[in-house]
């Protein structure tokens, strides 16, 4: 057994125990009550999911095995102090609960790049998708085609134990982290590029390596990407993209299937599409005013395009979430990593200008919950700046780095044995009859 999954069996022993114990001890015990106000919204806010890895808090934003982002920074394995934290670090510890030191990191590093190589059905079935096909459409084919090695499907049909479930599930899951830049980098090189392929480079970081095979070679764009990945790593386990892969999975499909399915949740606009729509929607701004960015917008005039907006009855991309109730700690860290490294940008600086802006007039109408920015405000203005153009593959991006939360968290549902997940489910007459009844 190798060094890593020696780490993980023996955790997970311990964490077995623990969670039969739970079950033996408090079983019945109530954690949360359920409203039919929560039924028809949502679910919103009622605790009824196991999630390992990481933790919102609705004011402090997310926590990786209980370190905020700037504990993160502190804590988590750099190339130097001015460095971000690489997205083999935040994988060990999303996995193993613990911070992994630098020979650690290298040793997922060179695991991961033996993993690396993607089998060749893979393009050729994203390349036999019609050329109006999404990029998230190519990105989730892909990983379904990928599906073809996966060893838990193949051990589970040949009458896998389950106590064994989650040894084969840790070698998909990583072969699937693995691959993934590899599959999102050729359909950016294909799609928005020359179509010439870029090798990965065996001497790169993980999250390097995206960059180097999308064809961004610079330290400073290698920082880009390495923070990126970091921050879209993992958001606890009921947000759309997590909660179906890790749904899916509970139907013991294989990981790939359960992760392709939860990038087909994060397509949707509320989701990991908002990335693309802040942009999309700044840019309707500018046209609207029939202005350049380089020509820029005043504080009014983008005060009034907000307020257009909520008068024609869309939402504001990049604004409001559905847990946290302050600005998401990862707009800052992005934020901070524009101020550091980015000078005179005229989209940054209405993103900027966005952030004065929007939360106020958010307030004055009080419908949204949350007023303040999410993680997808600033994204894209950075990556824009860097000179990734083609907005519309953001969420590809935001999809690859995910994969290391909702990867970890699925080796830990098969670790911990957590069984296929079926709510109940009710028609209307019931609830009505129901609440007439009380
Ligand atoms: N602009 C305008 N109205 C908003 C709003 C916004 N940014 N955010 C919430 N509201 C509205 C809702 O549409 C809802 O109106 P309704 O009663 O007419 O349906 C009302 O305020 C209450 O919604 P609220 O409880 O605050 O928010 P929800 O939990 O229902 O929804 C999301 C949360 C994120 C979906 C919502 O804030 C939104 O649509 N934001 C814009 C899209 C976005 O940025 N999504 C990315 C979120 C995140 F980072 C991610 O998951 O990737």
């Amino acid at each position: 057994m190798d060094y890593i999954k020696q780490r993980l069996f023996e955790k997970g022993s311990l964490m077995r125990a623990q969670l039969q114990d739970l079950l033996k001890e408090s079983r019945d015990l109530i954690v949360d009550e359920v409203t039919i106000g929560n039924v028809l919204g949502g679910m919103r806010g009622v605790t009824s999911l196991l999630t390992v890895t990481s933790k919102l808090d609705q004011y402090e934003g997310i926590r990786y095995r209980g370190f905020s982002l700037p504990e993160l920074y502190k804590v988590l394995p750099r190339y130097n102090t001015e460095g971000e934290p690489l997205a083999e670090g935040v994988f060990y510890l999303l996995l193993t609960g613990e911070v992994p030191t630098m020979e650690e990191v290298e040793y997922m590093r060179k695991d991961w790049v033996q993993r690396s190589e993607v089998p060749e059905h893979v393009f050729r079935a994203i390349d036999a998708l019609p050329k109006t096909s999404k990029p998230m459409t190519r990105f989730s084919t892909g990983i379904l085609a990928a599906a073809t090695q996966s060893q838990f499907q193949k051990q589970h049909r040949v009458g896998l134990r389950k106590e064994d479930y989650w040894d084969s599930t840790y070698e998909d899951v990583m072969n699937m982290i693995a691959q993934l830049p590899v599959i999102a980098s050729y359909i950016y090189r294909k799609e928005f590029c020359d179509g010439e392929v870029i090798a990965l480079d065996p001497n790169l970081d993980w999250s390097a390596n995206f960059a180097h095979m999308m064809g961004f070679n610079s330290e400073e764009e290698f920082k880009l990407f390495r923070m990126y990945m970091f921050i879209h790593a993992d958001h606890e386990g009921g947000n759309v993209s997590a909660h179906t892969a890790h749904l899916v999975g509970s139907a013991l499909s294989n990981p790939f299937y359960s992760y392709a399915a939860g990038m087909i949740g994060l397509a949707g606009p509320l989701h990991g599409y908002a990335n693309q729509e802040v942009i999309r929607w700044i840019k309707s701004m500018y046209k609207h005013y029939n202005r350049t960015f380089e020509e820029g917008l005043s504080e009014e005039e983008i005060h009034d395009f907000v307020e257009k907006t909520l008068d024609d009855g869309n939402v504001i991309p990049g604004y409001g979430h559905a847990v946290l109730r302050a600005t998401d700690p990862r707009f800052i860290t992005q934020k901070d990593f524009a101020d550091k490294y980015v000078q005179n940008d005229p989209l940054i600086h209405t993103v900027n200008i966005l952030y004065k802006v929007v939360p106020a007039v958010l307030q004055e109408r009080g419908k949204a919950k949350n007023p303040w920015p999410n993680v997808d405000a600033f994204s894209g203005s950075l990556l824009l700046h860097y000179g990734i153009k083609d907005y519309i593959f953001y969420t590809v991006m935001f999809g690859v780095s995910r994969a290391l939360g909702v990867g970890a968290q699925l080796i830990w549902d098969r670790f911990l044995s957590l069984p296929i997940e079926r709510p109940n489910s009710q028609t209307l007459d019931w609830f009505t009859e129901y609440a007439n009844s009380e």
